[in-house]
């Protein structure tokens, strides 16, 4: 085994790679940028080199840097990750030429994946079963034609360089064809400076299923089951899972067997995945070959009880393969959802910012939580956005999708946007919980996943009301046990004495308010609030311990998760996520953490018109400040008579949310 090895990359790799280390013995090397001089691989690492600037192009990309930096500290192996240098046959090679092992398979075995056309070739003559087609080296636009018709409507043109759906175009029928291989070719050229074009029948449903391989210097390999990766979304992966849903086990030793076919055919060693699309019809074609450690390799170690980073610095130091294929075996379901700083009702356009506030769900035997980032660490543009991967297992596919949904309405974060709900509402849908999956699943059932219509969630309104009522009264008697006794909407009792006791609040559901008001009947044991909304009437009660709201709704009671975030706040029910607002605050000022009084800007925005003066009377209701926030503009009203004594914003200031924005002082 290895001394000492060199981390080439960043982020959660990087820290999953390190503890494998730590655990064998092995010391690590962390390489940074000028960005990530307080990042947490950094401080993982037993030693740390600096390799320049923040874009990556100047570091994580510079293999001479890299090398250098393994001469400097003795590092005898380097480990690429995952992207970056992962799969760059001129790196590897680097590597071996200055007596550095690279971690990973040899330069010759990434060529040779490098080519689509050229890696159907060599996979075709492997006996490895290939999706009908064309992929050979006449390019003219007659022969494409030709190969098209031969291999019959509809076809699917790939560009030889492509990876990602670049350059890849749908052809129906022959009259648009030349359209088609114009448009792709053009795509190719601008994104790979090569047009060369295959042609392949196009299967509609696809799933995504690839299989993880093993190979040591001694002529051993196994495969480690499959992974099922079809819920995509732009072609990358949003959900993962193992094994994969369906599969029989002669299916299964079937794809595991083409599969090392794979990777002897090209001389492997190391961990590498043989991507397949499984059509509905159970026959599989092989796609490519990721010649590095996936992403999605923890839910390999989930269900097989092996650490595949281990086993890569075993092979790497010429060590046999740690397991034969019969010595390995497949224990319950796992699954991994990638938690990105996005923002999924944008199209998914990335977010950067601070961590503000960072709270993983607690980690166990089910629950996993890969991370190279914590609370207060920036999100930048020059990385890919990823927070976190949470994986989850349990005996089976069912319990360990439970997991997942539970892990999710458990992860906090706040300072900027995630896709923490988007992927709570594909957790809970009704297609993904009976593995109905194919390679459009996003595209299909996008209604239910994205927060497009409020139809459906209007039904939860009262929990939100509910909600923020058990909430206002809670921070009421923070309040009265704290000295911040001034603002009377704070503390609910004090002035509800002298008035009826009913809340005239208003919920924004994804920009739309909605008056929900509230009467409180009853008293004591028999305490109920009348809670009207969307047209309909109910009796509520209940109890908030913390972020869990168990409800009584008209007797039927359930316990859901409420997380605030930026002033806003993530229901978590079976139903799915959903994001509310106070829109008007008649249930009370609702920042309980900062102890902030008056008015907390209700989400992240621009503070767009100041409508009153300071120190000037102003009546119940009356609109004070509009802020912009999420394309919408937010009126701020007086909870009651009295005056603004002051605004802490000017018009076009950027707010945070649950930053105060005026101090109110009631008549
Ligand atoms: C296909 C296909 C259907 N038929 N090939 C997309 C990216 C590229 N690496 C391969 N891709 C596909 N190839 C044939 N002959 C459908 C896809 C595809 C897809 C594949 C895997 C995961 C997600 C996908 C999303 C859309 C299309």
């Amino acid at each position: 085994m290895f001394n000492k090895i060199l981390i080439a990359n960043r982020g959660e790799i990087a820290c999953r790679i390190m503890r494998t280390a730590r655990k064998l013995g092995v010391n690590t090397v962390a390489v940074y940028s000028d960005a990530d001089r307080d990042a947490l691989h950094v401080s993982m690492a037993d030693e740390a080199v600096n390799i320049g600037p923040a874009p990556p192009r100047e570091s994580y990309l510079c293999g001479e840097k890299i090398i250098e930096a393994c001469k400097a500290t003795g590092a005898e192996a380097v480990h690429p990750g995952y992207g970056f240098l992962s799969e760059n046959a001129g790196f590897a090679l680097m590597c071996i030429e200055n007596d550095i092992v690279f971690i990973g398979p040899p330069a010759a075995a990434i060529e040779a994946m490098g080519s689509k056309s050229a890696a159907k070739s060599i996979m075709g003559d492997a006996g490895v079963p290939l999706v009908p087609g064309y992929h050979e080296s006449d390019q003219s636009a007659g022969r494409l034609a030709r190969a098209a018709a031969e291999t019959g409507y509809p076809v699917l043109l790939k560009a030889v360089a492509g990876g990602g759906g670049k350059g890849m175009r749908l052809v129906q029928n022959e009259a648009e064809f030349g359209d088609a291989l114009a448009a792709a070719k053009r795509e190719a050229v601008s994104s790979f400076g090569n047009d060369d074009m295959l042609v392949e029948k196009y299967l509609s449903r696809p799933r995504h299923v690839e299989v993880q391989v093993f190979c040591d210097q001694h002529e051993h390999a196994v495969y480690l089951f499959e992974r099922d990766c079809s819920v995509q979304r732009r072609h990358q992966k949003v959900i993962e899972e193992a094994p994969a849903p369906g599969m029989t086990e002669s299916l299964r030793r079937q794809m595991g067997e083409a599969a090392i076919l794979a990777a002897r055919a090209i001389d492997y060693e190391g961990a590498g995945t043989v991507e397949f699309l499984l059509d509905a019809d159970g026959a599989f074609y092989f796609m490519e070959m990721n010649t590095r450690l996936q992403v999605e390799h923890p839910v390999t170690e989930m269900i097989t009880g092996q650490d595949l980073v281990e086993w890569q610095l075993r092979v790497a130091a010429g060590e046999p393969l740690p397991l034969e294929q019969n010595q390995l075996q497949i224990h319950g379901h796992a699954f991994e959802a990638r938690i990105y700083a996005e923002d999924p009702d944008n199209d998914f356009l990335p977010a950067t910012g601070s961590l503000v506030y960072l709270q993983p769900p607690p980690e166990s035997r089910h629950v996993r939580v890969d991370t190279g980032v914590l609370q207060g660490d920036e999100v930048s543009v020059y990385y890919d956005p990823m927070i976190a991967k949470l994986v989850t297992w349990d005996e089976n596919r069912e319990r360990a999708l439970g997991r997942l949904a539970r892990a999710l309405s458990e992860y906090r974060i706040s300072g900027l946007t995630t896709n923490i709900s988007f992927l709570y509402n594909l957790a809970t849908s009704e297609p993904f919980v009976r593995a109905d999956l194919d390679t459009q699943f996003i595209e299909k059932h996008h209604a239910s996943l994205f927060h497009t219509s409020n139809d459906a969630r209007v039904r939860d309104l009262p929990l939100a009301s509910l909600y923020l009522l058990l909430r206002m009264e809670q921070s009421g008697q923070d309040r009265v046990r704290g000295d911040d006794l001034f603002s009377p909407w704070n503390s609910s009792s004090a002035w509800r004495l002298n008035e009826p006791a009913v809340h005239n609040g208003a919920i924004v559901l994804n920009g739309t308010e909605y008056d929900v008001p509230v009467v409180e009947v009853g008293s004591g044991d028999q305490r109920r609030f009348r809670i009207s909304a969307a047209g309909k009437t109910v009796l509520a009660t209940g109890e908030l311990k913390g972020n869990e709201l168990y409800a009584d709704i008209d007797g039927y009671r359930q316990r859901v998760v409420v997380v605030p975030h930026d002033g806003m706040f993530t229901l978590f029910s079976p139903a799915g996520a959903m994001q509310f607002a106070l829109a008007r605050p008649d249930y009370g000022e609702e920042d309980s953490q900062s102890g902030a009084a008056a008015f907390a800007a209700p989400m992240h925005g621009v503070v767009v018109k100041q409508l009153v003066e300071a120190g000037v009377m102003v009546e119940k209701n009356q609109p004070l400040v509009i802020m912009e926030a999420m394309k919408m503009e937010h009126t701020i009203r007086a909870p009651r008579d009295g005056t603004v004594t002051e605004f802490y914003f000017e018009a076009g200031d950027q707010v945070s949310g649950g930053e105060d924005l005026l101090k109110f002082e009631p008549a």
